[in-house]
């Protein structure tokens, strides 16, 4: 401990000061305060120190920065557990002799939200939130949030946070009496040292809505697919209106310790970190993007219209453009319809709605485009269609604009080279509803300037998606390892394996649905049709299986016309004979002698053919890494977070 006139620092991350009585401890351990061992020592010299001092009868802990305490460091948890740990803190906390309140500043997130809900009261500003997120790394909240919580606040509440890992605004948070007192920023930390100098209130466990508990339940195990650690918070949270709390808390650090070194946390690490690690391509490094303001999207569809969500959202002035009034105008109807159930379910306020409305021009022709920093098009996946689109463009936008085609399967270097500056052009590959889902492919084409792809990628982060960089293969990175996965469920089926267990297999293995499931709900006449498109160039060497043309002829279109991989009776998935002797018949006819497939085999099957053909875009330089073909099976394809993906299932990263 070192200390100079006023300033006393603990460790190299906790830091005091007393005043008028009150020490207010800060935690300084940058960039997200995070509890390192450092800073559970510090706090705990701190609190041995204050203990023993007459002139401190009041204690506040705030955070450095913008953040309270983010949770654990999540970067210990690979390592072996050393001591003071946080669950010992926050009991230190909790019983401590002279009132310490928490000053917080900022998100108060898994530990952080832990250690302020052991102070003896909480003062938050405007900025900070609450949230127990650990079941989104497998886990529960280990240092006393799952018997705390629930005391703290009612137990269906502390369910909902602890199950579901959501975060709170302040507003909420004071609502529900998780905190005390709302303070200007400004305010905080008088707020919280006055509070810090009177006797700490006598709290009464609130009481909680049985029912609303129950359904809180059945919702949590219900999305859980496979996960163990929301089980577990369910069980802990249970537990917590049964034990006495130092029984609890024994129950929870045993549980914690158990998850904090299963598959599914290490998984959901790595997931945490290959995010992380995605936002700072090494491409990129050092490159900066341009300063785009005002956005232009040609083609107001289903995707178009998202993605103008997703840009109003995010403050930019918007340019949404069709090819005739009328289609324009059903657009804007869309989009104000969008942007008035965000009104009405809250998420957006009025002064936001208003705003947004009046950040959208919509025109029925491209010359308004003249004004745009960067414009997307989402028009028909046709090459002449799009090519003679962005020749227009080149007349219109300036020498300085970026040009992003959001084409799925065309070439983006032949789109490129048909323009004037080829350099300009890159892709932006968004996932339907565009306003919903996170991932986006930023593709650089081999013409493709690093400037423009920075800023496509600013752009992508700006409208808080997940942009992953992508070079050029048909399908980029998503569609061709999903290509790979979907031709091998087909081989599967002329091997041995019917729709329904190959399905069986995936939701057993934490999809939320199998793959012919999917199709027939996404409906099959699209890709049926891109597969005639191609039928021409097709190698007749290749395996190809031809019962999804075939169901296609038989007019079997999926869910919406009642028959499909399955047939829909009152609306119920079954298995249909008339696709069973399909397949049967398909097999004959290749004379393959159906063997029988048990889950562990059918799961490890398709994950070959994604990990092979993810190797095959490592190789060949189209993905990064391993980690970001990780997030973009995760984040557009359903793959189950808890898995890690499919490069980290099949050992590629661990
Ligand atoms: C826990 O608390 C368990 C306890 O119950 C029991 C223990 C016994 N640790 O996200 P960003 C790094 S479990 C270590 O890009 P933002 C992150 O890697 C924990 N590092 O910023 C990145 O580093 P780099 C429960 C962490 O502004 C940098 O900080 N808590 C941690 O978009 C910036 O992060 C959580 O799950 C951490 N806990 O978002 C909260 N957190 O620059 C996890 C962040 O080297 N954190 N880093 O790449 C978050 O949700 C976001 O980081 C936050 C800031 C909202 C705080």
């Amino acid at each position: 401990m070192t200390s100079s006139h006023s300033s006393t620092q603990f460790s190299d991350t906790i830091s005091a000061i007393v005043e008028d009585h009150v020490m207010l401890i800060t935690i300084n351990n940058p960039p997200v305060n995070a509890i390192s061992a450092s800073v559970r020592q510090g706090l705990m010299v701190a609190l041995d120190w204050i203990e023993t001092s007459d002139a401190v009868q009041g204690v506040v802990i705030s955070g450095a920065g913008s953040t309270f305490v983010a949770g654990a460091d999540i970067k210990e948890f690979g390592q072996p557990v050393t001591e003071p740990t946080l669950p010992q803190v926050t009991e230190r906390l909790a019983g401590f002799n002279k009132t310490i309140i928490a000053a917080v500043n900022g998100a108060a997130l898994g530990g952080g939200a832990e250690i302020a809900i052991a102070c003896h009261g909480r003062v938050a500003s405007g900025r900070s939130s609450f949230g127990m997120p650990e079941v989104k790394l497998g886990l529960v909240p280990g240092a006393g949030g799952t018997q705390r919580l629930p005391r703290l606040i009612a137990a269906d509440l502390a369910l909902d946070m602890i199950g579901t890992g959501r975060t709170l605004k302040s507003a909420e948070s004071l609502e529900i009496q998780l905190i005390d007192e709302l303070a200007d920023e400004d305010t905080l930390i008088t707020r919280a040292k006055n509070a810090s100098l009177k006797p700490a209130a006598k709290r009464v466990t609130p009481h909680y809505d049985a029912q609303k508990f129950a359904n809180i339940k059945t919702a949590i195990l219900r999305k859980s697919r496979g996960q163990n650690a929301p089980l577990k918070a369910v069980e802990l949270v249970e537990l917590s209106q049964q034990l006495d709390l130092s029984q609890g808390l024994s129950q929870e650090r045993q549980i914690f310790l158990q998850l904090r070194d299963s598959d599914e946390a290490k998984a959901l690490r790595h997931v945490f970190f290959a995010e992380r690690s995605a936002k700072k391509p090494a491409m990129l490094e050092g490159v900066s993007p341009k300063d785009i303001k005002i956005l232009g999207v040609v083609g107001m569809g289903l995707m178009g219209s998202g993605i103008i969500v997703s840009a109003l959202n995010a403050g930019y002035q918007v340019i949404g453009v069709e090819q005739t009034e009328e289609a324009a105008l059903a657009g804007h109807q869309h989009i104000l319809s969008i942007l008035e159930k965000n009104l009405q379910s809250g998420r957006l306020n009025t002064d936001a709605f208003e705003r947004q409305k009046k950040a959208l021009t919509i025109a029925g022709s491209l010359e308004s485009l003249g004004v745009a920093d960067l414009v997307i098009e989402a028009v028909f996946d046709d090459f002449n269609v799009k090519v003679k689109l962005f020749q227009a463009l080149d007349q219109i936008v300036r020498a300085s604009a970026i040009l992003a085609t959001n084409t799925s399967y065309l070439n983006p270097n032949e789109i490129a080279a048909a323009t004037l500056y080829p350099q300009r052009v890159i892709g932006m590959h968004f996932f339907s509803p565009a306003h919903i889902m996170r991932l986006v492919e930023v593709i650089h084409t081999q013409y493709s300037s690093l400037e423009a792809v920075a800023s496509g990628f600013a752009v992508a982060n700006k409208l808080k998606k997940l942009p992953i960089l992508s070079g050029v293969v048909e399908g980029f990175i998503g569609n061709s390892i999903f290509s790979a996965y979907r031709r091998e469920a087909e081989f599967l089926l002329e091997d041995g394996a019917y729709p329904h267990e190959i399905d069986a297999a995936l939701e057993d293995y934490g999809f939320a649905m199998g793959l012919f499931a999917v199709y027939d709900m996404a409906g099959l006449e699209i890709a049926w049709a891109k597969r005639k498109r191609e039928a021409l160039n097709r190698d007749p060497q290749l395996r190809y299986v031809k019962i999804a043309d075939q169901l296609c002829e038989l007019g079997r279109f999926g869910q919406k016309s009642g028959l499909g991989w399955y047939q829909y009776v009152n609306g119920k998935r079954e298995i249909d004979p008339v696709v069973t002797e399909l397949i049967d018949a398909a097999r004959r006819e290749k004379n393959i002698t159906p063997q029988s497939f048990t889950k562990e085999q059918i799961q490890q099957r398709l994950l070959q053919a994604m990990q092979t053909q993810g190797n095959l875009l490592m190789q060949n330089k189209i993905a990064a890494s391993a980690s970001d073909i990780d997030l973009v099976m995760i984040n557009g394809y359903g793959f189950p977070a808890h898995k890690g993906g499919p490069m980290f299932a099949g050992g590629m990263l661990n």
